[in-house]
């Protein structure tokens, strides 16, 4: 699917919602709606999620540490695109985090977009970033090789651009590997990640039981790189992986 950018918001569809009572949620992410408050502190202000974001939205201290820890690695390092933008969980956080000259957020499901761009609304965040509806790797790959068909909005320097990616786990199954084998992810597996991201600096959003050794594998000789697990109450949410440019 070619990348659009929205100049307007996407109208909420029927599968956008805001549940108020636990009555109205289906079972399979009542657990999360018990959380919702971790999730998003104004979820009372008409908060919206498709059923699907729930599992992989990321909460609300979480994504605020994340931006507050990402920082643009050189001054003229001031784009970021969140390549997974889902329900707006770490975009709304980077918009509202003021440190990027543009933040781009790309979402291939238009509700999910929808949900998005109305809750970077309610955070006052909306006109802060380029909303696209799209394949982030179809952008990924026009972004490094070819710009040309490449809506001005979007073009951008490769060499001092972040890449933000939260993507699917492929369910909650990690849960169940002491260590995650970053191969087995769906439907992209550590590798596809890395080389769409690649050469670009990038921050990979994974299942805490990832396995560190792969992500280690993809670094070159001598170089430091920052894996942090980041928890709320007591507990690992993530597992995030810092990856530089290849220029370093
Ligand atoms: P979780 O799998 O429900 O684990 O998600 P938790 O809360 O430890 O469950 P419990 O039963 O052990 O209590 C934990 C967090 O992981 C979520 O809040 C999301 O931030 C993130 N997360 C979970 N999934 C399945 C995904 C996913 O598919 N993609 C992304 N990007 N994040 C996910």
């Amino acid at each position: 699917m070619a990348p659009t950018v929205l100049h307007s918001k996407l109208p909420l569809t029927e599968n956008c919602h805001h549940y108020d009572d636990i009555h109205e949620v289906p079972h399979d992410i009542q657990k999360y709606w018990h959380q919702r408050y971790n999730i998003f502190q104004h979820y009372d202000y008409d908060i919206h999620l498709t059923d699907d974001a729930w599992f992989g939205v990321t909460p609300e201290p979480v994504a605020t540490r994340i931006a507050r820890d990402l920082s643009p690695s050189t001054p003229n390092h001031t784009t970021l695109i969140d390549i997974f933008a889902g329900a707006g969980g770490n975009v709304i956080a980077f918009a509202l985090s003021e440190k990027w000259e543009r933040i781009i957020a790309i979402e291939k499901d238009a509700s999910t977009l929808a949900c998005a761009q109305h809750n970077a609304e309610v955070y006052g965040v909306l006109d802060a970033i380029t909303w696209v509806h799209g394949d982030s790797f179809e952008y990924l790959a026009q972004a490094k090789n070819d710009q040309s068909n490449l809506d001005e909005a979007i073009r951008i320097d490769p060499d001092t651009t972040t890449v933000f990616a939260s993507p699917p786990w492929g369910g909650v199954n990690y849960r169940d590997h002491e260590i995650f084998d970053l191969s087995t992810m769906e439907p992209y597996n550590l590798e596809h990640l890395h080389k769409a991201c690649h050469p670009m600096e990038h921050v990979l959003f994974l299942p805490r039981t990832s396995d560190i050794r792969q992500i280690a594998k993809l670094v070159p000789d001598g170089v430091k790189i920052d894996v942090v697990q980041y928890c709320m109450e007591g507990a690992s949410k993530a597992m995030v992986a810092y990856m530089p440019t290849a220029q370093i």
